[in-house]
């Protein structure tokens, strides 16, 4: 079985399960590390396993067809081999990134026609390219390929954009029936739910999606520029509506506040690349609340990163330490936040899944949301 559900909080739609695939087990509610270009930014493959632990990294179509291109990852035998990454890996399809990154891009009932942010090049990708490169690419989980809506966006253009997403999913649908696996174990199809902030549209959305009778299915268009609160209304009416047994992917989500509030709305899987590339700008996530460590107050300051010691980083070195490594532009600040903000997001989704387990979730998470919005 896909997916298999272990427990429920009373007080909310919070649910622990395992995902399993050919690749090893994923247990929910998860988070995903962004490995957009088949690397997790600044940490080695030994680290995301013995340190972070990720049960399940991402990877985008968009990159990996632009570079190292679809033919190598082919020859390499599938990304997992190319990487040397043996745990689960979940493709993106190409259908938000060619939106956020290309130079231009025309969207017509065919695909899109983008420029790659590398050489200018352009390209296409359609719902049946877009499969046949998620094909190659090899990764356990792969994704439907979608139009992702900006926010604000018109009703009229969300309603039109809405179908052509339906009618993309059943050219995905196609492809991927007529073209089975290039290797030896299985990919996991998702489709995605669109419909902007409507709610009459999302749950339209969400009806033609769980009708689709996939074994896992995603929520898009999400986290693009709305409140919060209007996230949330989303999230709370397209998980009324997808099958309970099957897991639930929220795209590109978020804070860790995000993360669990939408756990206790019923998703069970996130990705997104704020814990790397804020790390990056020497922003640290702790279960006390953020820490900027490039601000000056930390500069004498010889206490570990983190006493609750996630991953070895984060009593390895200090404050003042990290501080002054952003300071002097050293890579192994970089590194350092890095390894630090994925260890705490691994640490809050299975602390999460505990109390979730234990039945107290929701006032562990009332008092986790209160404590993680302060500023140190
Ligand atoms: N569609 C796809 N990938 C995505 C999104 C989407 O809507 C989002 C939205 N937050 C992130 N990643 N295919």
């Amino acid at each position: 079985m896909f997916f298999e559900l272990k427990g429920k909080d009373n007080n909310s739609k919070a649910r622990a399960g395992v995902v399993e695939t050919d690749h090893g087990l994923i247990e929910t509610p998860i988070f995903m590390p962004v490995g957009t270009a088949a690397s997790v930014k600044g940490v080695h493959q030994t680290e995301l396993t013995n340190e972070i632990n990720a049960d399940i990294i991402l990877g985008n179509t968009y990159h990996l067809y632009l570079r190292p291109k679809t033919d190598i990852l082919s020859q390499a035998g599938g990304l997992h081999k190319f990487m040397n990454w043996h745990r689960p890996i979940l493709t993106d399809s190409g259908g938000y990134q060619v939106y956020s990154l290309s130079n231009t891009n025309k969207i017509n009932e065919n695909g899109v026609k983008f420029k790659s942010h590398i050489d200018g090049s352009t390209h296409f990708f359609s719902p049946e390219s877009s499969m046949e490169i998620q094909r190659k690419i090899g990764a356990d989980i792969i994704m439907a390929f979608d139009e992702c809506t900006p926010y604000p966006c018109e009703y009229n253009y969300a309603k039109r954009s809405m179908h052509m997403t339906h009618r993309w999913l059943e050219r995905c649908k196609t492809f991927l029936n007529e073209n089975p696996e290039h290797y030896n174990y299985k990919q996991t199809f998702f489709p995605i739910v669109q419909g902007s902030t409507y709610k009459d549209l999302r749950k339209q959305s969400a009806e033609y999606i769980a009708n689709a009778g996939a074994e896992g299915n995603a929520i898009g268009g999400l986290s693009v520029g709305e409140p919060a609160e209007e996230m949330y209304a989303m999230t709370e009416v397209v998980c009324d509506i997808l099958p309970w047994d099957k897991p639930r992917y929220l795209m590109g989500v978020g804070t860790p506040i995000n993360i669990l509030e939408n756990i206790a709305l019923g998703i069970d899987m996130f990705d997104c690349v704020m814990p790397t590339r804020n790390a990056r700008n020497g922003m640290l996530f702790t279960a006390h609340g953020t820490i900027n460590i490039k601000n000056k107050k930390w500069e004498d300051d010889f206490s570990p990163i983190d006493e609750m010691n996630h991953t070895f980083v984060d009593t390895f070195y200090t404050k003042a330490y990290l501080k002054h490594l952003f300071s002097a532009n050293e890579y192994l600040g970089k590194q350092i936040a890095t390894i630090h903000n994925l260890g705490f997001y691994m640490w809050l989704v299975r602390e999460a899944r505990k109390h979730i387990l234990t039945g107290d979730f929701t006032d562990w998470k009332n008092s986790m949301v209160k404590q993680m919005d302060k500023r140190l």
